[in-house]
């Protein structure tokens, strides 16, 4: 890593981010480097950096002091730079090839230096397009098996997990979830985005006192169970592949939270591509060979992450209750009745509220995107509402293909 560089909080340029780079040597021929500034998220500025003539590439990712979705009126911390980059530095300690390297950080600029993985495709832009990706399900089962139990404090000791849980505390970000995903939806709140044609079936939605509950119930759970670190913000978005390579990026809303937290993001988001499907590939064999894969992708998630977590908590587990027979399934069937409500409110959110999904909102049939969307707000509801009554894998999947 190189020395480190101090200065007050200023926005990088298109200049100013080559003059860094230079400053902290991560490039050697400054007079031809291309910069683009290719951030496509809500939330920062991403420059790529690019030596023309020997294609050595670096990212710069910088946080700016708001939500760039809004502007300047929604005000964000900055400590988010440096919560992302711890979280791909701790993330790499067990499972390096899933994470881009961090080459420098800033607290002050609110920066973070890292490999550039432009060989890459951002996994919902691939879903869109029907690509498959075969190691997909294995890498992401593995990497959240090893992410949840090796934070845990069935691998930790207390101390080191309260430690952990300290250095990942990030109230504002969560805040953000807290509003976007568990709260707005289910009440008629102005950060909410729908058109009137989902008026009645959105009123449905916040006039369901049971949904309400239980979307209550699982904010509880994201308010107070600090189990394990979590990304955060698990979508198809967060995601970079390749046919044999994945890696997970934008970890900004890391912090300790509910083990089943991070699959259900990545689950909501393949049943959302899976949902829009009929819109985007016409041909009916193809299609349904596609949203066949789709399923196989959380069939296989699930199963290649329950494996892996068995066995880290048989090799592994340090705390004593890891050999009391039967715990290691109450907390597997725990992460798994959780995983259903929080994918059902991330389905929600996604139809209704403030962050949407281009898998949906790209449909150009405006009548048929609508009519999509009323029953995905239905496979959300009935989620939250019926997680404790779905048993495994396989009745999570029928809702999927029911949409
Ligand atoms: C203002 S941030 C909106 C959404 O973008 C992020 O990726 C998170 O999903 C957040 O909820
Ligand atoms: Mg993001």
């Amino acid at each position: 890593m190189a020395t480190t560089l101090k200065q007050s909080y200023e926005r990088l340029n298109e200049q100013t981010v080559v003059e860094l780079a230079q400053k902290l040597e991560l490039l050697s021929d400054y007079q031809n480097i291309k910069v683009n500034e290719i951030g496509d998220g809500n939330l920062n500025l991403v420059f790529r950096l690019i030596e023309e003539d020997t294609g050595k590439s670096i990212i710069v990712k910088q946080a700016l002091p708001y939500a760039k979705v809004v502007g300047e009126s929604w005000p964000l911390t900055l400590d988010r730079a440096r919560i992302e980059s711890s979280s791909l530095i701790k993330s790499a300690e067990f499972a390096p090839e899933h994470v881009p390297e961090v080459f420098y950080t800033d607290q002050d600029l609110a920066l973070t230096v890292m490999e550039d993985l432009s060989s890459h495709v951002i996994l919902r832009k691939g879903l869109i397009e029907g690509v498959k990706y075969p190691h997909l399900a294995q890498h992401i089962g593995t990497f959240i098996a090893k992410s949840l139990f090796y934070t845990s404090d069935f691998y930790l000791h207390p101390f080191e997990k309260k430690e952990l849980v300290q250095t990942f505390t990030n109230p504002e970000l969560c805040k953000i979830t807290e509003d976007l995903v568990f709260t707005d939806p289910f009440y008629d709140i102005d950060t909410n985005d729908f058109p009137s044609e989902l008026k009645e079936a959105v009123s449905e939605l916040w006039s369901d006192t049971l949904l309400k509950q239980r979307a209550a119930s699982l904010k509880y759970k994201f308010l107070t169970r600090a189990e394990a670190l979590l990304h955060g913000d698990l979508h198809t978005g967060s995601i970079f592949v390749t046919e044999t390579s994945t890696k997970l990026i934008d970890s900004e809303f890391a912090y300790y939270g509910p083990q089943g937290f991070d699959i259900a993001h990545f689950f909501a988001n393949i049943a959302l591509n899976h949902a829009s499907q009929s819109f985007h590939i016409s041909d009916s064999l193809r299609r349904e060979e596609y949203q066949s894969y789709l399923l196989s992708v959380i069939k296989d998630t699930w199963e290649t992450f329950t494996a892996r977590y068995r066995e880290l908590w048989k090799t592994e587990g340090v705390e004593s209750a890891t050999k009391l027979p039967g715990f290691e399934e109450e907390i597997l069937n725990s992460i798994f009745t959780d995983m259903i409500g929080f994918a059902g409110c991330e389905v929600i959110r996604r139809t209704i509220g403030l962050a949407h999904v281009e898998d949906l909102d790209s449909i150009e049939d405006f009548n048929g995107q609508i009519e999509l969307k009323k029953r995905v707000l239905k496979l959300g509801s009935d989620w939250v509402k019926n997680a404790e009554s779905i048993k495994n894998i396989d009745e999570f999947i029928t809702y999927i293909r029911s949409v």
